[in-house]
């Protein structure tokens, strides 16, 4: 049945017409079978029959930890249809995040990879979890087993708009991470504007390379496919020449500026290799306005940058007719307001000025779960989400970011706070203070840096560090490069200047770990 307040029913609506038509194959994994649209959904209500069997209420939250696949989607769509609240989770997180994000949400079910069970089975105890299920990366585990004892057949837990579809967790600039409360009519709004902002139809096949624990390949590549009934390339992990292999037989894919750095990288690249494309489209970090020019000239496509955070999904886009403005992230989506403030007063300022990015619309999130003070610090009166991000509008109305006021690193499109690491590294013993920095890197776009004051007569290594850190930071996070210094640069106010260590720093990933975007000759 048909419920417009419904995230799962709606995406499913989409594709029954699809179906209709005689078009049922949803999903190409590489070694392993095609998936249809009728398959995902019948394993999706059994998997919601799996989770209410094991103890799911509606509202009840359902975390996942596990390694990319169908079966991974038919789990949250699953825990939607159950009226569940679907929290997945990084696969690079340790045994000590994971167990934050079980504590913070308490959910009823968590599911993990059968390989990590044993270690995380007493944190998930800790945490009160009801049931813990496995999954692994070729689809099986005890969650596909509870799920094929099912019968077919679920009727989707009805859900008002305004409840919550998934928590997604973003790190907290003061340290701790905040699990941001997306609504089913956050979620849907999104997914169908961007269907039709980027003209996706039936006859798309998108190449879908994303982590599916975050909002970009989750709620954005995936969603969007679901919603307008196309197919995709499912593969695990991002791999640049089966990507452009790939593109013989697509139409479209999303990325993060990594994919199109390492793209380029590719001898293969080129007009032929393109042809059947009709979109390439980037996101989740600052695309170079190099890239994109590269881009055109080597495959005679512009991309389409667009920009998004987790509480908000997606903000802006370029337009899918008309300039692609390199260096821009276009202009607000349908129903999407965008203001720049004062970072002060918080006054609005005219176009040409620099200053706070605000968002309003049916895809702002509801707020932060359990920590309504920091969802106030960052929501206005009036309904507004402070980004902390920096931009300034043009007489065109083309949006371009052009910093953060958070202090935040994001590396091939992975969100790190610096303040989470040095608050570790200020813990070892033989530490004064540390800063964490992102310095520029020709693959990840940013790498991360630490620079450590030892105490005096302290004689602290760098590999002493890296050991320390291991066991409680996912390996993205891990600082790339340690620097000893005697003293933090500070200004008037004794705030340390992390510009001036970015500065003395800058060349530190300059010509290593992957070859240069740009290395590729022109023409
Ligand atoms: C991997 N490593 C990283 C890293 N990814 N380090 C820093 N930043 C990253 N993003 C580490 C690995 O642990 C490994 O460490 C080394 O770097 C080399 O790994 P690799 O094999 O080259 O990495 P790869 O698997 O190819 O992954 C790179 C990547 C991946 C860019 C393809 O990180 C990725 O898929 N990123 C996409 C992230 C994403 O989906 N973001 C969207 C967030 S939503 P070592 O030392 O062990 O060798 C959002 C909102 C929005 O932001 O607007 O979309
Ligand atoms: P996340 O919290 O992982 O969702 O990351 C959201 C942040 O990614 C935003 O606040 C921006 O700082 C950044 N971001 C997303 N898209 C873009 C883009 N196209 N250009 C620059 N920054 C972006």
């Amino acid at each position: 049945m048909y419920d417009r307040n419904h995230l799962a029913s709606r995406l499913r609506s989409a594709s029954l017409v699809r179906e209709a038509a005689g078009f049922a194959e949803l999903a190409e994994q590489p070694g392993r079978p095609v998936v249809t649209y009728g398959a995902l959904f019948e394993a999706a209500e059994r998997c919601a029959k799996a989770l209410v069997a094991a103890g799911l209420q509606p509202g009840d939250r359902v975390a996942a930890q596990v390694e990319k696949s169908i079966e991974a989607v038919e789990l949250y769509l699953g825990s939607v249809l159950a009226g569940g609240v679907f929290l997945p989770l990084n696969t690079a997180y340790t045994v000590a995040e994971v167990s934050y994000f079980l504590g913070d949400a308490e959910p009823r079910v968590f599911v993990c990879d059968p390989t990590r069970l044993e270690a995380l089975n007493g944190v998930a105890a800790e945490a009160g979890v009801g049931a813990v299920l496995t999954l692994a990366a070729d689809g099986s585990g005890s969650l596909t087993d509870a799920v094929a004892a099912q019968d077919a057949g679920f009727e989707a837990v009805p859900r008002e708009a305004e409840d919550l579809a998934a928590i997604l967790y973003t790190s907290g600039t003061t340290g701790r991470s905040k699990g941001a409360m997306l609504t089913h009519a956050n979620l849907a709004s999104n997914a169908e504007v961007l269907t039709q902002s980027w003209r996706f139809t039936a006859e798309d096949v998108l190449i879908h390379a994303l982590p599916i624990f975050h909002t970009h390949g989750l709620f954005v590549a995936t969603n969007v496919t679901l919603m307008s009934g196309a197919r995709l390339i499912f593969r695990s992990r991002f791999d640049a020449e089966a990507v452009l292999g790939d593109m013989a037989g697509a139409t479209a894919l999303m990325g993060v500026p990594t994919f199109y750095t390492r793209l380029l990288d590719c001898p293969g690249l080129g007009r032929e290799t393109t042809a059947g494309m009709r979109v390439f489209i980037s996101g989740s970090a600052p695309l170079l306005a190099e890239t994109h020019r590269q881009w055109t000239e080597c495959t005679g496509h512009a991309i389409l940058e667009r920009y998004g955070m987790t509480e908000t999904g997606m903000n802006t886009s370029n337009p899918y007719d008309g300039e692609r403005r390199a260096g821009t992230v276009g202009f607000p989506l349908p129903g999407v307001e965008i203001r720049i403030t004062d970072p002060e007063s918080g006054a609005v300022l005219p176009p040409s000025k620099v200053g706070g990015i605000e968002v309003r619309g049916p895809n702002v999130f509801t707020g932060y779960w359990r920590m309504p003070e920091k969802t106030a610090e960052e929501m206005r009166e009036d309904g507004f989400f402070i980004t902390g991000d920096v931009g300034v509008v043009d007489a065109e109305g083309y949006i371009a970011i052009v910093g953060r006021s958070k202090d935040l690193i994001i590396s091939g499109g992975y969100n790190i706070y610096p303040k989470e690491i040095e608050a570790l590294i200020d813990d070892l013993a033989g530490v004064r203070e540390s800063a964490v920095i992102g310095l520029p890197h020709p693959d990840f776009g940013e790498g991360v840096a630490a620079v450590i004051v030892p105490e005096g007569g302290s004689r602290l290594t760098e590999e002493e560090v890296a050991a320390a850190l291991k066991d409680d930071l996912a390996r993205f996070k891990q600082p790339k490069r340690i620097y000893f210094e005697t003293e933090l640069p500070r200004n008037a106010m004794g705030k340390v200047q992390k510009n001036l260590l970015r500065e003395r720093y800058k060349d530190a990933f300059a010509a290593s770990e992957a070859p240069a975007a740009g290395a590729r000759a022109s023409g």
